[in-house]
């Protein structure tokens, strides 16, 4: 029975602390992702580290303990001691000792390594090469590159008919997203950081960074990717009901291919300017505004476009989209449908698309609501209208 309890006591001792040491430490699901970023790389560090420190204590107090637990035990017949009279020396040192040793090992061993980590996580001051800017809002992210002009939206890929269980989850179910973020590698990228509406929070584990998007707050944090490669996180705070369905991709791609994508993307860019000076015929509107509506609007108001009672207001039937969006003068009608889209509904989960979206692509949505859900009022927008009208 002894022997037994001694070997109890080894293990428990010794199997946590080769998990956490280097010996165990190989790939598995519970692992963390695999850092590529200093920040990442010095959380790992810090993190495995206390996890070894943190394992010896427990192994050294839970010996001690256990050891005078059989060693004294009732049953050998040990006397307990009379702790009386003055206080001796040997008594003091018992006691400061302990509490000594764990304020050396808290605030030095533990401590000097943990700050070093902090303050090299706020420090985007230092020669950040690149800025990018994310913009949170229920529920996507905008990317944007002011320094090359390059401005996107970023939603789930994932599609409704798997969420609603119609179709088999792919590999990466709930961890995609149409347009990824580009980042360079190897270059420190200063990442700033807000949010439209409520609090959501930009984290992505291999990259080491999760940091919150304040409404009204510019906020910051910085990566430099060693590795290149495709990263995924997703929002890290409750931050409505489609919560889970903002995810985030990041491709890390080599500096030359970031110039190539860049180029490619600003040429985009200049098509979207022709497509708004170009006449638009109903039909492809109507293809291009269901793309833009799964992309962007199907979270609230659905894909029958009836919304979400009390929360989310319907499209199908509804008099601000049945209604005119332009007065006699071409201008934008107050709370009419096209102004509800361009510039959201203050104080409300409906947002101002007049910077996130094209001139195309609101003509387009805008004329698809029209023409959807049982709404036929038979006309459309114009990107040219959408681009006046800025
Ligand atoms: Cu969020």
């Amino acid at each position: 029975m002894r022997k037994t309890g001694k070997q109890l006591t080894l293990l428990s001792g010794i199997v946590p602390f080769l998990f956490a040491s280097g010996l165990a430490h190989a790939k598995s699901i519970w692992d963390f992702q695999e850092p590529v970023t200093p920040i990442a790389h010095d959380s790992m560090t810090v993190s495995v580290d206390f996890q070894r420190i943190i394992m010896v204590i427990y192994a050294v107090v839970f010996a001690i303990f256990i050891y005078s637990i059989f060693r004294h035990r009732k049953n050998s017949g040990v006397q307990p001691a009379a702790f009386t009279g003055p206080r001796t020396k040997w008594q003091w040192a018992l006691a400061i000792s302990p509490f000594l040793i764990l304020i050396y090992i808290d605030y030095v061993l533990m401590g000097i390594p943990a700050f070093h980590s902090i303050v090299n996580m706020e420090d985007t001051r230092t020669a950040a090469e690149m800025v990018v800017k994310v913009t949170a809002s229920q529920w996507k992210w905008q990317y944007e590159y002011p320094e090359e002009d390059i401005r996107f939206v970023s939603t789930i890929a994932t599609t409704q008919e798997q969420i609603h269980n119609k179709k088999t989850k792919g590999e990466h179910y709930l961890q995609e997203v149409d347009n990824p973020l580009i980042l360079p590698t190897n270059k420190k990228v200063r990442i700033l950081l807000t949010s439209t509406d409520v609090i959501h929070s930009w984290w992505v584990p291999a990259f080491g960074v999760k940091r919150d998007a304040v409404p009204g707050y510019l906020r910051e944090m910085w990566v430099n990717i060693d590795k290149p490669g495709t990263y995924r996180g997703q929002c890290a705070q409750l931050c409505g009901d489609g919560h889970s369905f903002m995810p985030i991709v990041v491709e890390a791609i080599a500096e030359p291919q970031f110039r190539e994508w860049v180029a490619k993307k600003k040429a985009e860019g200049s098509l979207a300017e022709t497509a708004a000076g170009k006449v638009w015929s109903r039909n492809e509107l109507m293809v291009k505004g269901e793309e833009i509506y799964k992309r962007v609007c199907i979270a609230c108001h659905q894909a029958d476009g009836k919304g979400i009672p009390g929360a989310f207001p319907a499209l199908a039937g509804s008099k601000i989209v049945n209604g005119p969006f332009l007065d006699n003068d071409d201008r934008l009608i107050k709370d009419g449908h096209l102004d509800r889209v361009m510039n959201g509904k203050p104080g409300s989960a409906m947002q101002a698309f007049k910077n996130i979206l094209s001139d195309a692509e609101i003509a387009a949505v805008v004329t698809y609501e029209r023409n959807s859900f049982g709404n036929r009022m038979d006309d459309m927008v114009q990107p040219s209208q959408v681009k006046a009208l800025r």
